[in-house]
């Protein structure tokens, strides 16, 4: 456990710094903080507070944090929405809509109790605006177009402001052209830090946050199909696919903190292997202790935010991932048939003579479509990939690794690669000789052969 003086000190800090500095450059006394765009899809250090009162930051998964300028007292933020490239793996770019060059938008890390002023340009075709998804504040400053505000007009600037007053897990989204703009990518995290230490929130080592989502981009396309409601084909974490979400990487015994939040239409049970955490708190705010419990998957309902924490005391590379299993596949078409235990060699050669590119489709299993390289249109992301040190993982979308290191330096988050299995720890292949398995069967239906007898209602045996 590193204490909070530690953590500020650590080295390798460098480049969060600067980005710091770049968000109250030569404007800084500007009528409004200049807006710092970022638009490469990695996972950003860790943004050290230059100003305020020290805390804990998050890394967010392949995101980053807001930085902010601190004017008489009020930190400043400046959100503008606009259209975004985001690429979701490495070959295949989305065209969403998000704020300050990515979708999601940057992460905005706040202690409770300060004031924030929030400055969001719309640079957007239409009307927006946000909402800070579990936030007390002043109804005006709720974000919910024609309710609470008009919609910032394209062009426009509007400001939010009021008091950071529970710390927790939060998020912020708009409330405007409802379907399209969430189902677009516009979306952030938001993590309210505790203003000192606080009964209910354990100082942690690591902590990280992400938000799911989910879109519906046609194989060649690069525009998600807004008015798709549940068949999506496109499962991700902060809108990246496995392999191209980032590992978790901590250091053993650390004590980490995994924050997600829900913006799809459908509930994601997560799922943890080698591990068990408790769910420490909720957009409700933290867990009360005597209602936690230890769990290996958290099911996040829809506008739900979770904060699992754990230590991460078991070395090696541990799947992290949807436990629904069509949530780690990548695009792919819905309708395929089930083909396994069917011999389709014949009809397969004959349309080969016909369709030189026709591909077998699962008879075994779809695994072996992890194996292969199909030809795909332009900007289509593979279906599922992802290689591991023993061949094709065979899943993609919702799906990473937590990567537990005794050698990971503290505030490295560097990738290790893969885990080193000390010798004997890894499952083999049994090569001695293999007995006939005893199938259970009653004695009697084994000496006749006969195998069902039914009596159907109303008399009469079937079957003679
Ligand atoms: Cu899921």
């Amino acid at each position: 456990m590193v204490s909070r003086r530690n953590f500020l000190g650590r080295s390798g800090a460098a480049a969060a710094t600067t980005l710091a500095a770049a968000g109250v450059s030569k404007v800084a006394m500007a009528a409004l903080p200049e807006p710092v765009i970022q638009t490469r899809p990695d996972t950003m250090p860790p943004l050290l507070p230059a100003s305020g009162r020290p805390y804990n930051p998050v890394v967010t998964l392949n995101g980053w944090t807001l930085p902010w300028r601190m004017n008489k007292g009020v930190k400043e933020f400046h959100l503008v929405a606009e259209p975004v490239v985001r690429e979701m793996a490495p070959g295949f770019n989305a065209h969403l809509w998000g704020y300050n060059g990515q979708s999601p938008g940057p992460t905005i890390e706040v202690v409770e109790g300060d004031r924030v002023r929030l400055f969001v340009t719309n640079r957007l075709g239409e009307l927006t605006s946000i909402h800070w998804h579990g936030q007390r504040l002043p109804n005006g400053m709720d974000g919910v177009t024609g309710l609470n505000q008009p919609g910032i007009p394209p062009g426009k600037t509007y400001v939010y402001e009021f008091v950071a007053r529970r710390p927790g897990t939060f998020m912020y989204h708009p409330h405007a052209d409802e379907m399209v703009q969430m189902a677009m990518g516009m979306m952030g995290f938001w993590v309210t830090h505790p203003k000192a230490k606080h009964p209910l929130i354990d100082e942690v080592d690591r902590d990280f946050c992400f938000l799911l989502n989910a879109y519906d981009i046609d194989p060649g396309s690069a525009t998600p199909k807004i008015m798709t409601m549940l068949d999506f084909n496109l499962w991700t974490w902060n809108s990246r696919i496995y392999p191209a979400i980032d590992p978790l990487v901590v250091r053993l015994n650390d004590k980490v903190r995994i924050r997600v939040g829900n913006l799809t239409m459908t509930n994601h049970p997560i799922h943890l292997h080698g591990h068990e955490f408790l769910i420490t708190g909720t957009d409700g705010g933290p867990t009360p202790k005597t209602a936690r419990q230890y769990e290996i998957t958290a099911d996040i309902a829809v506008g739900q935010m979770r904060q699992l924490d754990f230590v991460a005391d078991e070395p090696g590379d541990w799947a992290f991932h949807c436990h629904k299993s069509h949530h780690t596949m990548n695009a792919m078409g819905h309708n395929v048939p089930t083909m396994i235990g069917v011999d389709h060699r014949d009809v397969a050669r004959k349309i080969t003579q016909l369709v030189p590119d026709y591909m077998v489709m699962g008879e075994r299993g779809m695994k072996d479509m992890t194996e292969m390289e199909m030809p795909l249109p332009d900007n289509t992301a593979p279906m599922m990939t992802g290689f591991g040190p023993f061949g094709a993982i065979g899943m993609g979308g919702m799906f990473s690794v937590l990567k537990v290191r005794a050698d990971q330096k503290r505030g490295d988050y560097s990738d290790p690669g893969w885990y080193q299995h000390p010798p004997g720890t890894v499952a083999y292949e049994w090569q001695g000789a293999l007995a006939e398995p005893a199938r259970a069967q009653p004695a009697a239906a084994a000496k006749s052969g006969v195998e069902v007898k039914i009596r159907k209602p109303g008399g009469g045996h079937a079957g003679h």
